[in-house]
């Protein structure tokens, strides 16, 4: 990819559905929290430099990863500034609007609970200042300053259920999402090891979730688990992540229930779930027309960005400028947003075509 595909990449605007908070936190942040708990102590910091800087990890190393990430960011200051960095991050490569998920987390030893968590995220939302932020229906914040129109961006949270969790905990987010929808929460996300736990015991809750009206995202097929890919499928969320190990009964299925897919090149590479990019799962959906999203998964454990998953696509699968915008333009469709949120997207790109060349 050259640089100024790259710059174009980065210049077109964007619909980011799939990035989890915790690993879309910047590699200096990391490092500057893990210096500050190394010095009191809690941590080593060597230990903890070497596996952030680590580039190749398969995807059970990079879920433990997940596990030291958490013990750097899990107080509320902490949430609250990765969310504020991450929005600004997305913000600056020009995605218009970020669907951000993240698991709410109990933690009793510093008083914190799954609503104090989702409360600090919040915090971190409003405290961005570099973009105007649209982060709940009627929350539209006035996108003039002094005559000029500022940059926008539209963000709406999905609550992640850990497949480590209990049903219990499960109904617990669930009823906290519920609780936050006029905070910008749409939907429901099941994420975490996917060789941890079963779907039966999540069901309960996603079922409740969308009997209220949630939206529902799984992370679906990062293993080959045939039977678990089958009932997910026959649940039919609104979008599903990944779909990388199904046989053939199920692609056909998926195909026919023609189910948005959240597609991650680099995170699929990097854990090996996929083996080349050449033989990546994108050039049939693609072909055949299925609905898919490009997006980023982990943008600061894999090191990219959504205009670098842009970047990717075209000089993998020899996307030039049109086919990219349309790509981009096409996400719209799939958000967890009313109509008239479509629309503003819809008038943003058709803005943006004649600025770009
Ligand atoms: C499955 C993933 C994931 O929620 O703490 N997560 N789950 N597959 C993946 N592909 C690589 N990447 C991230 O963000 C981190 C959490 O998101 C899930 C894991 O549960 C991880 O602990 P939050 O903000």
């Amino acid at each position: 990819m050259n640089r100024e595909n790259m710059e174009w990449c980065v210049s077109m605007p964007k619909v980011e559905l799939h990035a989890h908070l915790n690993g879309s936190v910047r590699n200096s942040t990391l490092f500057e929290l893990a210096r500050a708990l190394g010095e009191k102590g809690v941590i080593v910091f060597s230990d903890v430099e070497n596996v952030i800087m680590k580039d190749d990890r398969t995807l059970h190393e990079v879920l433990k990863l997940f596990d030291l990430i958490h013990i750097l960011t899990t107080d509320h200051s902490t949430i609250t500034r990765i969310t504020k960095e991450v929005i600004e991050d997305f913000a600056s490569e020009n995605v218009v609007y970020l669907e951000l998920r993240t698991t709410p987390k109990r933690n009793g030893s510093i008083g914190m609970s799954k609503r104090s968590y989702m409360d600090a995220v919040m915090e971190g939302l409003r405290a961005v200042n570099s973009v105007d932020v649209d982060y709940c229906p009627t929350g539209l914040k006035n996108d003039t300053v002094n005559g000029t129109a500022r940059k926008k961006i539209y963000v709406r949270f999905l609550l992640s259920i850990d497949r480590r969790e209990s049903t219990e905990a499960a109904m617990e987010t669930v009823k906290l999402a519920l609780e936050m929808r006029d905070l910008g929460v749409v939907g429901i996300d099941l994420s975490g090891n996917p060789i941890v736990g079963n779907w039966g015991t999540f069901l309960p809750a996603l079922k409740f979730a969308r009997e209220q009206g949630l939206y529902i995202t799984l992370h679906c097929g990062e293993v080959p688990n045939q039977e678990e890919i089958k009932a997910m499928i026959e649940f039919l969320p609104q979008r599903i992540g990944h779909a990388c190990c199904f046989d053939k009964e199920n692609w056909k299925k998926l195909k026919t229930a023609k189910i948005p897919v959240e597609i991650c090149l680099t995170s699929n590479i990097r854990t090996e779930t996929i083996s080349s990019i050449d033989i990546h799962h994108f050039v049939d959906l693609y072909k055949e027309k299925h609905p898919l999203a490009l997006c980023t998964d982990d943008s600061g454990v894999f090191s990219t960005s959504l205009s670098g998953e842009y970047g990717l696509a075209s000089s993998a699968f020899s996307l030039g400028k049109t086919e990219m915008f349309q790509l981009a333009e096409n996400a719209i469709d799939f958000i967890f947003s009313d109509d008239g949120v479509k629309a503003n997207l819809r008038a943003t790109f058709k803005a943006s075509v004649e600025k770009l060349d």
